[in-house]
């Protein structure tokens, strides 16, 4: 995971090292990181203020004679980014979760939002399953009343979890679903109230009024954007749009098992300025880890590093593993979602793959009838993970 925007950055602070830093080598220099960038899916805006922030910190070097090492350069790089992502702040669902819990206020509720195919309904059952294993209980609320299967997919998960789904027919309101859901905690005393939202309608302006009107009529304690690390430049679009709708609180990045980029974890923070709070990394109910931004920088970097930031130093622990290590290929879970036969699996619906396809125009409508939803499948998710 990752590979490849670490190897973007080591590339370019090799040519940093083995120069002086006129301003023009600095240039050409950044050139190179800004490809590498783009290579890695970080948007192309992102790219650029990187690089700018990137050039005004190099430009300010003081270089003594053996001071040029990659390590040095590579600093500077780690702490651009690190600024970024520590200024987004971190969630710790589980402990919002249980701190509302001690203060008896009814049940925490979390909308899911995002995109046709980036993995919300997925993303929902492998949240209960975490939370139920951290002794919080927890009800799902099946308010994708508009994809045909979308109800029994989410009631199969909640069957395999032993869990309560609340749910009515297709076409009834989804926020009087999550109505439902919560009204059935508050009398149940139940903890959470996962909420599994569709991704995509007549048309865009739809499904941001329809979450609008969710939001509005459940106030969630907190509003979870998920998006696709596989949908590349594409991701910054999406987090932007239902960010200026939702002012979504955190974001969980899914399919970060397949993704040999990372360059979309970049563009979501840079785009919204809040934390990747999960990462999906596999089909399994417990294939969902914490975001750890130490961890997230070792892999794009390599090596522990001190990183000066806001006149602290952050030191990143050493660990013989980057995140996502291993993870490449899904397990056989015998609890998971893998243990579903492949074609019970619908394959993701992945809008963008690379910046050639990248377009402004943002359609979340639904095809034509008889059309496939999964037509657009990217050929970059491994076989073996669909
Ligand atoms: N490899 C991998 N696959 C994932 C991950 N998360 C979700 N998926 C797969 O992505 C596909 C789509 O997931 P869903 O959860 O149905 O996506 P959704 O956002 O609910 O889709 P809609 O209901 O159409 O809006 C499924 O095949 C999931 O198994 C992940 O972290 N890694
Ligand atoms: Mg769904």
């Amino acid at each position: 995971m990752f590979d490849q925007l670490r190897r973007a950055f080591s590339s370019a602070t090799k040519s940093i090292g083995q120069r002086e830093l006129s301003e023009k080598d600095i240039d050409n220099i950044l050139f190179d990181l800004q490809l590498g960038l783009l290579e890695s899916d970080v948007a192309q805006e992102v790219t650029d203020d990187l690089s700018a922030k990137l050039k005004k910190e190099l430009l300010g070097l003081k270089l003594e004679k053996d001071q040029i090492k990659e390590e040095l350069i590579r600093l500077k790089f780690q702490t651009v980014i690190a600024e970024m992502f520590s200024k987004t702040g971190k969630v710790d669902l589980i402990d919002k979760i249980k701190v509302k819990r001690e203060l008896k206020g009814g049940p925490f509720v979390v909308v899911f939002l995002g995109i046709n195919g980036t993995g919300k309904t997925t993303t929902v059952a492998k949240i209960a399953n975490l939370l139920r294993k951290n002794g919080i209980s927890v009800v799902l609320a099946a308010a994708d009343t508009h994809r045909a299967g979308a109800i029994e997919q989410l009631t199969q998960h909640a069957e395999k979890l032993a869990l309560k789904v609340i749910a009515q027919r297709y076409g009834a309101d989804p926020s009087a679903v999550g109505r439902d859901a919560v009204d059935y905690s508050k009398k149940h005393h139940i903890d959470a109230v996962l909420i599994d939202t569709a991704g995509r309608m007549q048309t865009a302006k739809n499904l941001m009024d329809e979450i609008g009107k969710i939001v509005k009529v459940v106030k969630p304690d907190i509003k979870l954007f998920v998006g696709d690390s596989l949908a590349g430049n594409d991701t910054i679009n999406q987090a932007r749009e239902f960010f200026e709708y939702t002012k979504f609180d955190g974001a969980i990045l899914t399919k970060t098992d397949a993704d040999a980029k990372g360059g979309s974890a970049i563009s979501i923070v840079y785009t919204t300025s809040k934390p990747i709070v999960y990462l999906g990394v596999g089909q399994g109910y417990d294939d969902i880890i914490p975001f750890d931004m130490g961890k997230f920088l070792q892999s794009l970097f390599g090596n522990a590093q001190k990183i000066n930031m806001d006149n602290s130093v952050l030191r990143l622990e050493q660990t013989s593993e980057p995140i996502g290590a291993g993870k490449s290929k899904v397990e056989p879970s015998s609890s998971g979602l893998s243990a579903k036969p492949a074609d019970e699996l619908r394959k993701p619906v992945i809008r963008t793959t690379g910046a050639k396809e990248t377009s402004d125009a943002v359609d979340y409508s639904i095809p034509p009838a008889g059309e496939e939803k999964s037509k657009s499948s990217p050929s970059t998710l491994p076989e073996s993970v669909i």
